[in-house]
């Protein structure tokens, strides 16, 4: 039993669940009205659709915020924050870069947490495919209605007191575009404003656009009401132990509570791109994933779309942005992170990209690896846990030599040289910045209706046995390709070891909805009368025995790239040849002129047979744990058909 003044608290509450049961009108009746001690101190409520504005009614009466200020997105509103952040000692002015600002977060606050990451269905076969008795789940979370509430009950009230809570009206995609979805998101956390600006399209007109219409509610707290019970680290407000980050399919509804970071706090994200997304997509017919999407232009002139998905981690962001050694191509970036994609009227299955910024992965960003993320970041970018420099810079691990005549202080707020055993920036440190400065964005990038996407790629870490390049034979073949993905594990979570892990489409931690009817989905894009993109796998990340990587990886990336664009103005087998996995470049279809350093193209594409026997056992025992009775048996098939191939090599 709960004491008892917790359950006179809990009494003055309104009950959430019924209201959003009964509907806004009815809310309305119940007697939510905003509580006269908190000003609205920017924006008018009044003004607002009624569906909004019992949104907003409704959470501060939960959540009690001291004061509410609609966002407007303007610059002056984001000048006035940032300045606020600084005298609050939350983040400090980069003086070497133009607009730029640096923030420490609590060390306990660094990345998704997976394990506190929940979908809620009625029936937990709705979030999770029912895995083998026995067998712990690991295809998502899922929490059920109840309980919900009472974790809810047990973190949101009060919340935000002493707090203001802003209200974010944004747009995943261009501001009317025809693929673009709104959201309003409320949250305690200015950090979250400054970057949802940067990350999204914030604007009024979302309000009319919404036009008391649907839109995805998003509700996020740092839980750190004032006064604090706790001093804060590096002033960087959270609540690890009690973070949890909830989706309500049904609701279109997103509610995050304890964490600052990424995409725990972000919601247009992976939250409402992905996982709300995926649950709007398959709905309408459409496909919401974690790929990037770059346009690729031949020598001749011709250009074409790729999107591919790798895990986080993994290589989008340096892929959508690489400048290609090869000479007279050319690679544009429309998106590093998240494709919506539909097929036309015509059969032509074409994408956008919801996001308006880049939440790039800062470690390992230099002149060499991705020069365009580098000239991106260099003014209105907001940076999280890098290390700085005494002349107002920033700097990483493999970001160049350290400058000298600086000094260095490390994310932990350490003094940091060379020889210090911890790393100057942590490995999920990020930097947050406009798309619009990437120097080769797309003249197409916020085209309403998306661009044509002529390949599908997937990819992942996999040092042992998986080819460089590899197609697959056809558009169901393509997806158990995409359902078979696995790689090493990251930073971008919290997996602590380098295990190779199974991240089927690299959409593991962002399905919202059970992955075998999303494989069921996949199946179903498969229409006469459309263009169906080609598939395709690649590996940058094949090590030799001595551990170093094989391939050069990088601008070199467009030599596979090449290949790609060849495949898929190709109706026959031209340049490839087939496999026991699928269909490989065939000899010299891969060009090698121009590389730096001798590449062992055979060690490359070497299919070790042992390894691929372990690999489809693998796979197997993974299905059928996991996905057990939800996967689809053209998936089924498509594995039984590879493990025949295989044991024929
Ligand atoms: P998320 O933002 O977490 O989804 O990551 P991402 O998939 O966009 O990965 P990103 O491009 O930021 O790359 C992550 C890390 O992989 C960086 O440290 C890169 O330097 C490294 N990387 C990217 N491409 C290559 C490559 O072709 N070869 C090698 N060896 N490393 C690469
Ligand atoms: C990822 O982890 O895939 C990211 C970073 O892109 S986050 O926004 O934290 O999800
Ligand atoms: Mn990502």
């Amino acid at each position: 039993m709960a004491p008892l003044p917790v359950i006179k608290h809990l009494l003055r509450l309104p009950n959430v669940h019924l209201l959003q049961r009964v509907g806004h009108k009815a809310a309305a009746a119940f007697g939510v009205q905003l509580d006269k001690s908190i000003p609205v101190v920017h924006g008018d409520l009044d003004k607002l659709p009624p569906n909004i504005k019992n949104f907003v009614l409704e959470k501060q009466e939960l959540c009690q915020p001291s004061a509410i200020h609609i966002c407007d997105g303007s610059e002056a509103e984001n000048k006035k924050m940032l300045a606020e952040m600084v005298s609050d000692g939350e983040i400090k002015k980069l003086t070497k870069y133009e607009n730029c600002w640096y923030a420490r977060t609590d060390p306990r606050d660094v990345a998704r947490v997976e394990s506190k990451t929940v979908i809620i269905t009625e029936n937990e076969r709705d979030t999770i495919p029912k895995p083998k008795e026995g067998v712990q789940g690991t295809l998502g979370h899922w929490m059920s209605p109840p309980d919900l509430d009472v974790a809810l009950k047990d973190r949101f009230p009060g919340c935000m007191k002493g707090r203001t809570m802003y209200v974010i009206p944004f747009s995943m995609g261009p501001v009317g575009g025809t693929i673009s979805k709104y959201g309003v998101q409320l949250t305690d956390s200015k950090y979250v404003v400054a970057s949802t600006r940067i990350m999204t399209r914030i604007t009024p007109r979302v309000f009319d656009l919404i036009n008391n219409g649907d839109f995805v509610k998003c509700l996020h707290s740092v839980g750190c009401p004032k006064p604090l019970k706790r001093e804060l680290v590096s002033n960087w407000p959270c609540n690890p132990d009690k973070v949890l980050v909830t989706h309500i399919p049904a609701k279109n509804e997103i509610i995050s509570f304890g964490s600052g970071y990424g995409g725990n706090s972000l919601l247009g994200k992976k939250c409402f791109a992905l996982r709300i997304g995926s649950t709007i997509a398959r709905r309408e017919g459409w496909l919401a994933e974690h790929m990037l999407i770059l346009g690729i232009t031949n020598p001749e002139g011709r250009k074409k779309y790729i999107a591919a998905a790798f895990p986080s981690a993994c290589g989008k962001t340096n892929l959508a942005m690489m400048e290609p050694t090869l000479p007279g191509w050319k690679v544009e970036c429309v998106g590093d992170d998240i494709a919506w994609m539909k097929f036309d009227s015509e059969g032509r299955l074409r994408a956008i990209n919801p996001e308006n910024g880049f939440f790039g992965v800062a470690p390992g960003t230099s002149e060499k690896t991705n020069p365009n993320a580098l000239k991106a970041c260099m003014s209105n970018t907001v940076f999280t846990n890098v290390a700085e420099t005494s002349d107002g810079g920033v700097y990483w691990e493999g970001m160049e030599d350290p400058p000298k005549d600086v000094t260095i202080t490390s994310w932990l707020n350490e003094p940091w040289t060379l020889d210090s055993k911890k790393p100057a920036a942590h490995p999920n440190s990020r930097f947050c910045a406009p798309a619009r400065q990437c120097p080769t964005i797309d003249p197409d990038w916020e085209k309403f209706d998306g661009v044509p996407i002529d390949a599908i790629v997937f990819g992942g870490r996999r040092p042992k046995g998986v080819p460089l390049v590899y197609e697959s034979f056809n558009w169901q073949h393509g997806v158990f390709i995409g359902a078979a993905m696995r790689s090493e594990a990251t930073a971008a979570a919290e997996h602590k070891s380098k295990v190779i892990m199974h991240d089927p489409f690299a959409m593991r931690p962002f399905f919202g909805y059970n992955f075998g009817r999303y494989l069921a989905h996949w199946l179903s894009m498969n229409k006469s009368g459309r263009h169906m993109p080609k598939v395709f796998h690649v590996n940058w990340f094949r090590k030799n025995d001595a551990g170093k990587f094989m391939w050069p990886g990088f601008g070199e990336n467009s030599r596979v790239l090449e290949w790609i664009f060849k495949r898929t103005d190709s109706k026959d087998h031209s340049f490839s040849s087939e496999s026991a996995i699928g269909l490989l470049p065939s000899q010299d279809s891969i060009s090698l002129q121009g590389l730096n350093e001798a590449v062992d193209m055979e060690g490359l594409f070497h299919l070790p047979r042992e390894f691929w026997l372990e690999e489809v056992d693998a796979i197997r025992k993974y299905f059928d744990e996991q996905v057990n009775d939800d996967l689809p048996q053209e998936v089924a098939k498509e594995l039984t058909n590879l493990e025949a191939r295989v044991k024929k090599m």
